[in-house]
């Protein structure tokens, strides 16, 4: 039934997930428009919470004149960002107690009500006493992996799933589990693995990004569809930010192939950016009431106001270091005549920036180079080719996979798969080079990540791969990368040099003329 090769896996960014047409059973959702507030579109399944069938009808007459007062104070008008919500515990017509959160998308108002479960899991909601704590711990953590620790530990002992991760995404949109907490029973561990960008697709990252939460409270659900008025029937509602939404089938065959039923993932924000998530699994169906639900999103906020705080202390001491060691060198060229001693013989080095382990100056054809690099001839080479293919306006040159991008100087990747070159002069005659070893990497994938996608038969085209067995990728030729501010100070101390050079052209040119 299913062909083992590879598809592309931009087939699973075209599967739009905002408007799956149906959400989990444990809801009825209403859609309603701004202006009139009338029903456009309900769950198939509003018998469970209202006594009547309410499309066309006004909200009034449906949830009472009350509540939908508050939804028209609050959610109507001009200039309303589009998932502000109300919430509120209410008694229906019908007399059951239920959970009221509304919100407004675009032209609609998105109202949905959520029923207690018959048997719910005995679970404490937090207290505020908890939630400052957990906070407080927090804030107390003081390395981003500590701090990671903590938010695992603490979102796990609020919503009681059996494992919660923290998952962390890198510039391409892979990602790693950098934390994991759970319960020692549960043999399985993702700690440390790592994930290909499709296992999360660009979409599901782009509504992630708006709406900050999921919870599934059980994976084999018979998703509920949603009926609307022939004159709505094609403008599908959009359900960006509603709780109830119905996941992605992909998605749920994926969690079925890690072996998870009850799931929540929390958006980790940081200026704005998808930095992560804050993973929650369960072995069996897990229900987290709406309070603890709505805590949980207020605790991965704090940790990643807790990450922002730390990434920013490390790259502002990384930075005021670089900068007085700029200066220091600065300083020696400004008393010198050969910028290439200036830079390589005095206490500083340029050596001692960038963590680069190996550090070259080229002045005409002569080569100085400091700690690991290639041998003067290839850096020759390096330098030759730097000149011919970088463009005319282009004075530095930054990549963490050289070998790939100069085969000939692939011999050397050991201690030059990272290169950061920059120009002095316009004429190109001197430069600047700093060299990064390769990265010690082998990337342990949580599954062999070339194989992400199978083709399948059936209602659903495309299916995750199903093993998520260790599959150890040895990567070649790769180093850490170099950051724009690193090369804006290399960029800053050739055109110190420059100076340098200028003036010892003069007192030649003095000298000769
Ligand atoms: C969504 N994929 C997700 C989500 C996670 C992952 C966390 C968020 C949805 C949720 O709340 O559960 C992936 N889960 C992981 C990873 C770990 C984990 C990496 O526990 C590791 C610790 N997925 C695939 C492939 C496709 C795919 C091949 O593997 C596409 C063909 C799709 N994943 C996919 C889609 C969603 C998704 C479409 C969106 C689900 C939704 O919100 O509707």
């Amino acid at each position: 039934r299913v062909r083992a090769e590879p598809v592309d896996p931009s087939l699973c960014e075209r599967e739009p997930i905002h408007v799956p047409g149906a959400i989990q059973p444990h809801a009825v959702l209403i859609a309603a428009e701004i202006d009139g507030l009338a029903v456009v579109a309900c769950s198939a399944n509003v018998r469970d919470a209202l006594d009547r069938d309410p499309l066309g009808l006004p909200l009034e007459a449906v949830l009472g004149a009350d509540l939908a007062g508050r939804i028209r104070a609050s959610l109507q008008g001009e200039g309303i960002d589009p998932g502000r919500t109300v919430r509120e515990r209410v008694v229906l017509a019908a007399g059951l107690p239920v959970e009221a959160v509304a919100h407004r998308n675009g032209e609609r108002i998105v109202v949905e009500l959520e029923l207690a479960p018959a048997h719910p899991e005995d679970f404490r909601s937090a207290s505020q006493l908890d939630m400052e704590l957990a906070i407080g711990r927090l804030r107390d953590a003081d390395s981003l992996e500590g701090a990671a620790r903590v938010a695992a530990r603490e979102t796990r002992a609020l919503t009681g799933f059996d494992c919660v991760l923290v998952y962390r995404f890198d510039p391409d949109w892979n990602g790693a589990a950098i934390a994991e907490d759970k319960d020692p029973d549960w043999s399985r561990s993702l700690l440390g693995l790592h994930f290909p960008a499709s296992d999360i697709p660009a979409q599901a990252r782009a509504l992630y990004t708006r709406s900050k939460s999921r919870f599934v409270i059980d994976r084999d659900y018979v998703p509920v569809p949603l009926v609307a008025t022939p004159a709505t029937a094609n403008t599908p509602v959009d359900l960006t930010f509603a709780q109830s939404r119905s996941l992605s089938p992909i998605h749920l065959e994926y969690q079925r192939n890690l072996g998870v039923n009850g799931s929540m993932s929390v958006s980790i924000l940081v200026e704005g950016r998808l930095w992560g998530l804050m993973i929650g699994h369960h072995r069996q169906p897990h229900y987290v009431a709406p309070e603890t639900r709505a805590a949980a999103t207020v605790l991965a906020d704090a940790f990643a106001m807790r990450v922002y705080e730390l990434e920013s202390r490390r790259l502002w001491q990384e930075q005021q270091a670089h900068l007085a060691l700029e200066s220091d060198l600065v300083r020696e060229l400004a008393r010198s005549d050969d910028f290439v001693s200036a830079l390589t013989e005095q206490a500083h080095t340029v050596l001692d920036l960038f963590g680069a382990r190996g550090a070259a100056t080229v002045s005409q054809d002569s080569v100085r180079s400091l700690g690991e690099t290639p041998p003067p001839d290839a850096i020759r080479a390096i330098a030759g080719w730097l000149r011919e293919t970088l463009p005319a306006d282009q004075a530095s040159y930054a990549t963490a996979e050289f070998p790939a991008a100069h085969p000939p100087s692939a011999p050397f990747a050991a201690c030059a798969s990272g290169l950061l070159a920059v120009f002095v002069d316009p004429e190109r005659r001197h430069l600047l080079l700093w060299f990064r070893p390769e990265m010690p990497s082998t990337v342990t994938w949580g599954g062999d990540p070339r194989k992400p996608v199978l083709a399948g038969s059936g209602p659903v085209a495309v299916l995750p791969r199903r093993s998520f067995e260790r599959w150890v990728e040895e990567r070649r030729g790769i180093s850490e990368p170099f950051a724009p501010w690193q090369v804006a100070i290399a960029e800053a101390l050739a055109q110190a040099v420059e100076g340098v050079v200028l003036r010892q052209q003069r007192k030649i040119t003095e000298l000769t003329g």
